[in-house]
C-alpha cells in the first residue's frame, strides 16, 4: 500500500469512528430527554436543568494519548480513551444526581463500564461530579457497535465551580499557585453549602405544598 492510500484509509477510519461517537451522543441525548419527559409527566417535576454534549477535539485526543504514553493511533484512542464522546447533565438539586444515574444505568441497552463518584468522594481540590462511562449501541450497515460515552452528572452550583476552576487550572497549566488552590477549595465549600441550603429550601417548599393541598 502506498503512503497516499494509507493516509486516505486513515482519514476514512477517522471519519467513520467519529461518526459512531456523534451517533452515540445523539442516541443518548434522545434517551435522556425521554426519561426527563417521563419524569415530568409522572411527578410534575423536571430534575434536569440542561444537557450539553461534545466530541473531544483531535488536538485533545492526541494530547491525552501522548500524556498517557501511548502511540497516537485510532485503535488506541478507541480502546483507551473513555471521553471522546461526553455528555454533561446539569440537575437542580444534589438529590437528583443518583436517581438520574440509576435511570440511565437501568436502560436495557446501556452497559455501565465504570463509575467515578466524586459526589461521595470529592477530589482534594473540591471537584464534585458523578461520572459514568457507559456503552450504547449504534446500529450501522455492519451491525451493532457498542460505543463508549462519558456521562457527567452534577448540580448547577457544582458546574459553576467546575467550569471556572477548569479555566483557572488551564491558565496555570494544571498547577495553580498554592493560595489560588486554597481559594478555589474555599469556593468549593461555599458551593457545597449553597447546594445544601437550596436542597433544604426545596424540601421545605414541597412540604408546604403538600400541607396546603391536604387542607384544600
Ligand atoms: P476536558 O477538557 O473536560 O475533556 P479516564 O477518562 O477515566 O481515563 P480521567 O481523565 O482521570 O481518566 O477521568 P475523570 O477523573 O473521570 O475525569 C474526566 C473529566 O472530568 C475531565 O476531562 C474533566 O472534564 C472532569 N474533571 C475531572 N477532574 C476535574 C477537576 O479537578 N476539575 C474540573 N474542572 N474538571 C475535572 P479532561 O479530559 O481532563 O478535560
Amino acid at each position: 500500500m502506498t503512503r497516499e492510500t494509507e493516509s486516505f484509509d486513515q482519514i476514512d477510519q477517522w471519519t467513520s469512528t467519529m461518526f459512531l461517537y456523534s451517533s452515540a451522543l445523539k442516541s443518548i441525548n434522545t434517551k435522556i430527554e425521554i426519561l426527563n419527559n417521563e419524569f415530568v409527566q409522572l411527578y410534575h417535576y423536571n430534575p434536569i436543568e440542561h444537557i450539553t454534549s461534545r466530541l473531544k477535539t483531535p488536538e485533545s485526543i492526541v494530547k491525552k494519548l501522548r500524556h498517557d504514553g501511548r502511540e497516537v493511533t485510532i485503535e488506541n484512542m478507541v480502546e483507551h480513551l473513555n471521553d471522546i464522546a461526553g455528555i454533561r447533565i446539569i440537575c437542580s438539586f444534589m438529590s437528583d444526581i443518583y436517581p438520574i444515574a440509576d435511570m440511565i444505568a437501568s436502560q436495557g441497552d446501556i452497559t455501565v463500564l465504570h463509575v467515578k463518584d466524586y459526589i461521595r468522594y470529592p477530589k482534594a481540590n473540591g471537584y464534585k461530579s458523578y461520572h459514568m462511562v457507559v456503552t450504547i449501541p449504534v446500529y450501522t450497515r455492519d451491525g451493532k457497535i457498542d460505543t463508549k460515552i462519558e456521562i457527567q452528572i452534577r448540580t448547577i452550583a457544582m458546574d459553576f465551580w467546575a467550569s471556572l476552576e477548569h479555566k483557572i487550572a488551564y491558565k496555570f497549566e494544571g498547577n495553580p499557585p498554592e493560595n489560588i488552590e486554597k481559594e478555589l477549595k474555599n469556593c468549593a465549600d461555599i458551593v457545597d453549602m449553597l447546594d445544601e441550603k437550596m436542597f433544604s429550601l426545596n424540601q421545605a417548599i414541597m412540604k408546604l405544598g403538600e400541607e396546603n393541598s391536604r387542607e384544600e
